[in-house]
C-alpha cells in the first residue's frame, strides 16, 4: 500500500512538472487559451501599467508579444501555430489580414466604449463598419531633427534630408513602406504609386541618400535621436514625441511634400483561443482614463475624443502631432496594394539597404 502510495505521489509531482513546462513552452510560442489573453502588439507601445490593471480586474492573465513592422507580424500569423487573441496591425495589413480572412468578425455588442471613438476614425475604407477593426493609435510619417546639430537649420522637406551637410546624419526608421513612401513623395509621387518607372526613380533617388544615412533602425531610434547621436531621423509621430519628451532641443515636421497618415487598430486573429477576452480587452482600451493614460505615457496620437478631452491642452494641442486640416489634406494612407506589388515594394527596399553595404 505504502508503495503504492510513493508512486502515486511520484505520478502526480511528475505529471505537475510537466504540466507547468508545457504551459511555460506555450506562452513564450504565443499559444493560449483557458484565461489567457495573448497580446501581439509593437514595441513600446502600451503602458505596462496598464496591463497591470487588466490583470487585477478581470482575472485574466495576460502573454505579451512584440513586433517591429506589419510584415513580421503577418508573416507570423500567415504560418500559424500561433493563438494570438489581439494584433494591432496598420490599416493595409488590415485590409491583407481580410482577404486571406485571418481576422474574425467583432461582435459590437460587447464594446460598450466603442461610443469613445471620434467618428472621423472609424468606418474608414479599409475597413467599412469597423466589422473586423478598433482605433488603437494613429500617426503620421515625418522628420524629428535637431536644429543645433544643424547649425540652426530647420528642416522643412523630404529633399533636405539629401543636402550634403547631412552627410552621415540621419537615420531611417526600418519599414519599406515608410522609405520607398519618402522616396516617392520626395519626387512628387504618390505613397502608393505602382509605375515601374517611377518606383525605379524612388529606389535610384533614395541610393543617392546613401552617404548621409548613418543607419536604418528599429525601436533603438529612440535612444539614439534623444542623445543626440544623429541629427535627423523618418519616424513615426508618436516615436518623435517620445523623443522630444526626452530631448527638448529636437522638433518634428510632416515634410511640405506630403506624406503618410496611417491608422493602428485592434483585431482579433482567426486563430485566437480567446476571443471573449480579446473583446473585453478591447472594450477596457477603449476607456476614457485609459486610453488617456496610455496616449501620454507611449507618446502616440489617440482616437479617443472623450479620452482626448480629458489629456492635458499641450498634448491635445499639439498641431505636429494633431495636425490641422491644411496639413492633413497632403497626407495618403497607404492602400493595400495586393501580395504582389508590397513584395516588390520590399525587394526595392531591401535592395536599397544592400547598397548601403
Ligand atoms: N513603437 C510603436 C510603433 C507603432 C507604429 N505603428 C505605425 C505603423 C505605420 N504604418
Amino acid at each position: 500500500m505504502k508503495q503504492l502510495t510513493r508512486a502515486f505521489i511520484v505520478i502526480a509531482a511528475l505529471s505537475l512538472v510537466l504540466y507547468i513546462a508545457i504551459d511555460r513552452l506555450n506562452s513564450s510560442q504565443g499559444y493560449s487559451g483557458g484565461n489567457t489573453l495573448t497580446i501581439y502588439n509593437w514595441g513600446d507601445y502600451i503602458d505596462p501599467e496598464l496591463v497591470d490593471k487588466f490583470e487585477e480586474e478581470t482575472g485574466i492573465k495576460v502573454i505579451y508579444q512584440t513586433f517591429d513592422s506589419n510584415e513580421a507580424m503577418l508573416t507570423k500569423i500567415q504560418q500559424g501555430g500561433t493563438t494570438f487573441d489581439i494584433a494591432v496591425p496598420s490599416e493595409y495589413a488590415i485590409s491583407k489580414m481580410k482577404d486571406e480572412k485571418l481576422v474574425i468578425p467583432l461582435d459590437h455588442s460587447k464594446l460598450p466604449n466603442l461610443k469613445n471613438i471620434d467618428q472621423r476614425f472609424m468606418d474608414l475604407s479599409f475597413d467599412p463598419g469597423n466589422k473586423y477593426s478598433i482605433p488603437y493609435f494613429w500617426g503620421t510619417v515625418g522628420i524629428v531633427y535637431n536644429p543645433e546639430l544643424l547649425g540652426g537649420k530647420e528642416i522643412t522637406s523630404w529633399d533636405d534630408l539629401w543636402n550634403p551637410d547631412m552627410k552621415n546624419k540621419i537615420l531611417l526608421a526600418d519599414g519599406a513602406r515608410e522609405v520607398m513612401g519618402m522616396g516617392l513623395n520626395s519626387l512628387g509621387y504618390s505613397l502608393n504609386d505602382t509605375e515601374e518607372a517611377h518606383l525605379q526613380e524612388a529606389k535610384a533617388k533614395l541610393n543617392r541618400l546613401t552617404p548621409n544615412v548613418k543607419a536604418i533602425v528599429g525601436d533603438e531610434i529612440k535612444m539614439l535621436l534623444a542623445n543626440e547621436e544623429a541629427a535627423a531621423g523618418v519616424v513615426w509621430s508618436g516615436d518623435a514625441s517620445e523623443i522630444m519628451a526626452e530631448n527638448e532641443n529636437l522638433d518634428y515636421v510632416v515634410p511640405e511634400e506630403g506624406s503618410n497618415l496611417w491608422f493602428d487598430n485592434m483585431v482579433i486573429p482567426k486563430t485566437a483561443a480567446n476571443p471573449e477576452a480579446a473583446h473585453q480587452f478591447i472594450n477596457f482600451m477603449l476607456d476614457p482614463e485609459t486610453a488617456a493614460q496610455n496616449a501620454e505615457y507611449v507618446g502616440y496620437s489617440t482616437p479617443n475624443k472623450e479620452a482626448l478631452a480629458i489629456l492635458p491642452e499641450e498634448i491635445s494641442g499639439d498641431e505636429r502631432f494633431y495636425p490641422d486640416a491644411e496639413t492633413t489634406e497632403k497626407l495618403e494612407v497607404y492602400d493595400n496594394l495586393g501580395k504582389k506589388m508590397l513584395a516588390h515594394y520590399n525587394e526595392l527596399f531591401l535592395e536599397f539597404k544592400m547598397h548601403r553595404k
